[in-house]
């Protein structure tokens, strides 16, 4: 299987997280996909090849236009008031407040972010646009090969963002880019799977209202997990979209006896779906020993969830997302794809 790499994605390293009421490096890091660039290698995957630049046009398919601008400047804008720190919001436009964009950085942050997890560094704006890019040459390269399956292994992951909110360690909504980008090649539905721990609240909330992109997430339930606000069971869509979005929620605790029953929920409903092109969302963070998780899934059980999702027999886009166990996610990972290879 082609895999898609940056380097660029190195740009992206934050100093701290807010996390547990305490400032903690994040576990949102450059080793992370270091360490599953390393595996793909060492189990011969196949061929790593680096992005072309899309441009920002492909972007703009999914996210407002002021958001784009903003992210290109945040940076800047922060270093002229704060100095060459990371950048984090504060404060945020909550019920009974104006949803009105302020001239100061620190509002700007609030207005354009979920969360004070994400820090916008000097190099997020480079990193961001290469994961963008990473995202769009697999899909292209899907297309145009013929191939069963592309990895896009995109850094910074990309499933919180939404059409103009970076939170939970995204920024650009990578999959969603490519998604919409598949549509704009002529394919008539494409759906995505979302395997990450966490409810991919930005892609749903993209296409919640179209009946041309399924989205279908397993994840943690969100009364009891991050993103807290979006991802229960009866968000099915809305308008040309009611019928077209799948949660499926699991408690803490959830192993691959309950997982894969869930999984194979969401695989039927996509299969029922046809759609000419299958995105995963792949995160890792349904791993036992993720540190900042709550699911118990076992290395070799990746490798059963690839099997499944090849079941499919359709084309498939893996791009990649979350996973913290540094030592782990490199395998896990790459079980995925040697399990959807070996059907
Ligand atoms: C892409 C992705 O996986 N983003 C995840 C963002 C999660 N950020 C907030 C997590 C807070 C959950 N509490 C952690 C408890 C660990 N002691
Ligand atoms: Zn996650």
């Amino acid at each position: 299987m082609l895999t898609i790499y940056s380097a660029d994605h190195k740009l992206q390293d934050g100093k701290f997280e807010l996390i547990d009421g305490q400032m903690k490096p994040p576990f949102e890091k450059p080793q992370r996909a270091e360490n599953v660039l390393a595996r793909v290698r060492k189990v011969g995957l196949g061929e790593v090849r680096g992005p072309d630049d899309f441009g920002l046009d492909p972007v703009r398919r999914v996210h407002a236009d002021d958001y784009v601008d903003f992210l290109r400047i945040a940076h800047d804008d922060w270093k002229k008031d704060h100095g060459d720190s990371d950048g984090l919001p504060l404060g945020w436009p909550c019920r009974n407040l104006r949803q009105r964009i302020p001239e100061a950085i620190n509002g700007r942050l609030g207005y354009y972010s979920l969360d004070a997890g994400t820090p916008v560094t000097a190099g997020t704006w480079r990193a961001i646009t290469a994961a963008a890019n990473v995202a769009l040459t697999g899909a292209k390269a899907l297309k145009d090969s013929g191939a069963r399956g592309v990895f896009s292994l995109c850094r910074p992951p990309g499933h919180h963002a939404t059409r103009d909110q970076f939170g939970g360690y995204c920024f650009f909504n990578n999959v969603a880019i490519a998604a919409q980008w598949f549509r704009d090649q002529g394919a008539a539905r494409v759906a995505i799977l979302d395997v990450d721990y966490h409810h991919g609240n930005g892609t749903q909330a993209i296409f919640y209202d179209r009946a041309d992109v399924l989205f279908v997430s397993l994840h943690a339930h969100p009364t009891q997990e991050y993103p807290y606000f979006l991802g229960y069971e009866d968000e099915t869509g809305e308008g040309a979209g009611a019928g077209f979005n799948l949660n499926l929620p699991m408690r803490f605790g959830a192993a691959w006896g309950e997982y894969s029953r869930s999984l194979d929920t969401g695989l039927k409903r996509i299969a029922e779906y046809k759609p000419e092109v299958v995105l995963v969302s792949l995160g890792v963070d349904t791993f036992k020993e993720d540190p900042i998780s709550h699911f118990k899934l076992d290395t070799p059980d990746y490798t059963e969830m690839g099997r499944r999702i090849a079941g499919l027999g359709l084309p498939t886009h893996f791009v990649m997302e979350g996973g913290y166990a540094i030592d782990e996610i490199g395998v896990n990972t790459v079980n995925v794809l040697t399990g959807f290879e070996s059907v």
